[in-house]
């Protein structure tokens, strides 16, 4: 299936984006669904097609009534094959190759619509242009015998019944993809192979403030799958290279174990980006939640992400009392990172060392 193989436009910088420095390349950056464009319905690619070969049919003005009929019949039938042929390819071909895409997003669209159930759908329409070339051939050279007009008007007839039910047949699996392509569009645009910080953590424990202070742009804002809440991608250039930092609201920021499957499975998609882990956790009773629940919800997420390096953090040391960071630490370990987002005290130290724990050697080149 040629139109199902590797297509790297979607990675490949346009030449007008080659010459970007990397900053205004990356705010560039699509996701791999992010051109599917408008799929139609069955009908209306029949509709378009044949309406099209009605208009666009050359009409002989002169000769006997057969060779006129002949020639304005065959024109019909050729371009009703290759208008519907050409509508088909164009909707496989905005599709990426579902092989070739990053597993981050491959992940998300299993969870969002199903992989397998894509293939199916865009090797259905791949054969179904097969068929209609096939048709198209059998009656153009069909035509070219008929004898009368309105064996011509027959044929002719005969080829667009034919034709149209080829496209019905798959009418199924265009209104699949009709459904899937808002869905996979919406997928955030996040360069999936660059390291990534996730940062994590109850709610109103400071994630977002920690990204902001440790971000040099302004942080984009992008929608994931199965959360209404948009999740925030900072940069920072370091001494490794370029970095990203994700902020998770409505994904890593209550218990797993409540979740679904289906949306655990998305959240679960992040361990094709995460590089390291930022869990923030804040010791006073500012954030609303007690320090077990935080504590708890730090076990399930190291848990759930199996090999990537976790760091933990005491947030909000500027209001935290003497206490209340004693009994973290009591928890913690003595030697947990303490830091202030607002003040941002303690904030490039944590930063810091979540890069070495990314970088250090044995851990993972960014990706699997
Ligand atoms: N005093 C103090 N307040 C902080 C600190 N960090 C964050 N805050 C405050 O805590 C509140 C929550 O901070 P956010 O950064 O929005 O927390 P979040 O974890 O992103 O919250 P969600 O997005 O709801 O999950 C805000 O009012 C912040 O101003 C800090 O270090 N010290
Ligand atoms: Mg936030």
């Amino acid at each position: 299936m040629r139109q199902l193989r590797c297509s790297r436009r979607h990675w490949a910088p346009s030449k007008d984006q080659a010459f970007l420095p990397t900053e205004a390349r990356w705010s560039k950056m699509e996701q791999p669904f992010s051109r599917l464009g408008y799929v139609p319905s069955a009908q209306e690619i029949i509709d378009v097609a044949f309406g099209r070969a009605s208009r666009r049919a050359t009409r002989v003005p002169r000769g006997p009534a057969e060779v006129r009929a002949r020639a304005k019949e065959r024109d019909r039938v050729r371009i009703a094959g290759r208008e519907l042929i050409r509508k088909l390819r164009q909707v496989v071909r905005r599709f990426p190759d579902l092989d070739a895409i990053h597993p981050f997003y491959r992940e998300l669209a299993d969870v969002l619509v199903g992989v397998d159930e894509l293939k199916k759908a865009l090797g259905a329409l791949v054969k179904a242009c097969r068929i209609i070339r096939r048709l198209q051939a059998t009656y153009l050279a069909r035509l070219a015998r008929a004898s009368t007009p309105s064996e011509a008007d027959r044929l002719r007839r005969e080829a667009y019944g034919r034709m149209a039910s080829v496209v019905k047949r798959i009418g199924k699996y265009l209104e699949f993809l009709r459904a899937a392509t808002p869905k996979l569009a919406r997928l955030p645009s996040i360069d999936p192979d660059m390291p990534t910080v996730v940062v994590a953590g109850y709610t109103n424990v400071g994630k977002s403030s920690f990204v902001k202070a440790i971000s040099s742009a302004k942080p984009e804002v992008a929608s994931y799958p199965f959360t209404t809440k948009s999740i925030v991608v900072g940069h920072r250039e370091t001494p490794y290279g370029k970095v990203q930092i994700i902020d998770t609201p409505g994904l890593l920021d209550r218990p797993l174990s409540e979740r679904n499957r289906i949306e655990l499975q998305a959240i679960l998609a992040l361990k094709h980006l995460a590089r390291v882990i930022v869990f923030l956790v804040d010791p006073t009773d500012h954030c609303g939640f007690p320090l077990d629940s935080q504590l708890r919800l730090y076990e399930e997420v190291r848990a759930s992400f199996p090999g990537i390096p976790m760091l933990v953090a005491l947030n909000k040391a500027d209001i935290a009392t003497e206490e209340q960071l004693e009994r973290a630490r009591g928890l913690l370990g003595q030697d947990v990172l303490v830091m202030s987002a607002l003040t941002r005290e303690g904030v490039e130290e944590v930063f810091r060392r979540a890069l070495e724990l990314a970088f250090r050697e044995g851990s993972r080149a960014g990706g699997p």
